[in-house]
């Protein structure tokens, strides 16, 4: 019988067998599955939907080693990144905040980590980093020697992330390897652990990262997808708005505003996406998709998840339109 041998990309089994199943492979000789092999040299991308169990299962598996893990949270989705894995894992485990380099510059690492700090989560340290500008990476491989409990580290968290992203710029800094883990704009990338040792005293072990139901990925075709990850810094676009205008996002996110003074909402989101304010009387875009309505404090954040924010100064009414799946909820402002 022959041995089973896994993508070095993505982790799937690979098989000869079935072309419609994750982990085909033409040749049993090659070491990346199909669909890794078309998004690294075509930037062609196969939706896989699989299910949430799975990666719980490993997870939990993750929770049963005494290891170090990393948790790797992306900065634009702080609230529900932070969510959810904890409750697999007692390990110790760091938290690292990663594309840095999507924030404005104006905003300071510290006043990220006191944010974080005021949550009083249970972490052993906090990282802000950049995987794809290598940004503090020296500076997080200081903290892995520092907490390691053995030679092995688990790199988790929500699908996105910049699990394997981070890994391949480790593995760039730190060994001799050549390997590259697939990585991509679509949910799971990752479809099972991938181990890569760095050297004779670390081994970095990749997972499938947790897929929040609610993020608007889940909902939109690929070419808002690529938009949805920021590859430079966001600036904010601040608009005046007042009582009876709407400000539309593209075709898929309608602010009305309702009630309320004079009043400022800034937009931070991957640069690619348009704003447009309108009379909102006269404009029924977007207004068949599902409303909530917020009453919003002074100094809070109207948050998309997955897409980015809104803060808003005054306190004031808003009507937010957006398809059903997707989640919106408010919190004291971020920035
Ligand atoms: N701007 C920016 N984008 C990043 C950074 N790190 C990762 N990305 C992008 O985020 C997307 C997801 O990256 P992956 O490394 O595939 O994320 P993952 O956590 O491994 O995702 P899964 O395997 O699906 O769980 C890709 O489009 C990356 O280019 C970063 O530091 N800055
Ligand atoms: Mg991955």
């Amino acid at each position: 019988m022959s041995k089973k041998k896994y993508c070095t990309g993505c982790g799937v089994l690979l098989q000869n067998e079935n072309i419609t199943q994750e982990g085909y492979v033409t040749n049993l000789e090659s070491n990346l599955c199909q669909r890794c092999f078309r998004m690294k040299n075509y930037g062609d991308y196969q939706v896989v939907t699989k299910s949430n169990e799975e990666f719980i299962e490993i997870l939990k598996s993750v929770g049963k080693t005494k290891d170090l893990v990393l948790h790797i949270v992306d900065l634009l989705n702080l609230d529900k990144d932070l969510g959810a894995i904890r409750e697999f894992l007692p390990n110790k485990m760091i938290l690292v905040l990663n594309k840095r380099d999507a924030l404005p510059k104006s905003v300071k690492d510290e006043k990220i980590i006191e944010y974080i700090r005021s949550l009083d989560l249970n972490y052993e340290d906090i990282v802000v980093i950049s995987a794809n500008k290598n940004y503090q990476i020296d500076l997080l491989m200081k903290k892995i020697k520092k907490y390691k409990t053995s030679n092995r580290i688990y790199v988790v968290g929500h699908t996105n992330t910049g699990k394997s992203s981070l890994i391949n710029q480790m593995i760039k800094n730190y060994s001799d390897l050549n390997q590259e883990l697939t990585i991509s704009p679509l949910p799971s990338t990752t479809l099972n652990t991938v181990e890569i040792p760095l050297d004779q005293k670390l081994t970095l072990i990749d997972t499938p990262g947790l897929v929040d139901r609610e993020n608007i990925a889940n909902y939109v075709n690929s070419d808002i997808l690529k938009k949805l990850v920021p590859k430079k810094e966001i600036k904010p676009k601040t608009y005046q708005i007042r009582k009876g205008q709407c400000l539309v996002v593209d075709k898929i996110f309608r602010i009305d505003y309702v009630e309320g003074a004079r009043n400022s909402f800034t937009f931070y989101l991957p640069n690619g996406f348009k704003i447009k304010k309108m009379n909102a009387t006269r404009q029924t875009i977007l207004k068949d998709l599902a409303k909530t309505t917020y009453t919003l404090k002074y100094r809070e954040d109207l948050v998309v998840n997955g897409l980015g924010w809104v803060k808003v100064v005054e306190k004031c009414m808003i009507d937010c339109y957006i398809d059903k799946n997707i989640e919106t909820f408010t919190r004291k402002s971020l920035i």
